[in-house]
């Protein structure tokens, strides 16, 4: 069984809407951080990081933590991982080209820039009191960040209009496609959120219509606004 421990709206939702694409049996177990859930033993012996999201898979030959079971953190990891799994699966193989091709390249090229630049930054954004010593340089540390994100969204804009079909990259829905859409949800509240950009306000619209998409945000128990 295949499990994916959530908290709403967090960097869970990329893998949810995967597993949903996907048409998988699995389990949503919930971590509740508001209860500091995921600082606390149990979910420490899962995963040392105290981070969120967190996959358990069952996998012949995987020997970590309990027999059999395969633990797995770091949202684009999980999502690489997953489609990888699946790819062989009737309509699965779009969601990461084959390996060693140009669009394979160009894929890890931009789960790369999202997770390690754009989601990275938009940590700065949701938590910058853990950079620094004193309520006002948070609150610096929070527009430096906002204003980032912004020239990132510009670039990422600029990339979309040169996609030749509805996705991200090209025809197909691809990884980058939902776990873009994760971290434009997250500039929702900004001064100038994702869905104001001239190329991502008509594709962010199109997401969102997609059944996994909204299944994964009612199973979250998001609302409106959803990006
Ligand atoms: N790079 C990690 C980031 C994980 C992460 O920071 N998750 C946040 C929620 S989006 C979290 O667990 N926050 C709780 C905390 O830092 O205390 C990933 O993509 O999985």
């Amino acid at each position: 069984m295949t499990q994916l421990f959530y908290s709403p709206g967090t960097a869970c939702l990329a893998p949810h809407f995967l597993l949903e694409e996907l048409g998988l049996p699995y389990e949503l177990v919930l971590v509740d951080t508001s209860k500091q859930e995921h600082q606390q033993e149990a979910y420490l012996r899962l995963n040392p990081k105290g981070k969120i999201p967190l996959l358990i898979d069952t996998t012949e030959g995987a020997e970590e933590v309990d027999k059999g079971m395969f633990y797995l953190t770091e949202s684009a990891a999980i999502c690489l991982y997953l489609a990888d799994k699946y790819a062989t699966q009737q309509n699965a193989s779009h969601f990461c080209p084959p390996l060693a091709s140009l669009e394979r390249a160009r894929l890890y090229q931009w789960m790369m820039y999202f997770s390690n630049t754009l989601q990275a930054e938009l940590l700065s954004y949701f938590y910058p009191e853990r950079l620094a010593d004193n309520a006002q340089t948070a609150e610096q540390i929070k527009q430096h960040a906002e204003q980032r994100v912004a020239e990132m969204l510009s670039y990422i804009d600029a990339e979309l209009a040169q996609s030749e079909g509805d996705f991200f990259l090209g025809k197909s829905l691809s990884i980058a496609d939902l776990f873009l859409f994760m971290l434009c949800r997250w500039t929702r509240n900004m001064h100038k959120p994702a869905r104001t950009y001239k190329h991502l306000a008509p594709y962010l619209a199109r997401l969102v219509e997609r059944p996994a998409i909204k299944n994964s945000f009612a199973q979250e128990g998001l609302v409106h606004p959803l990006y």
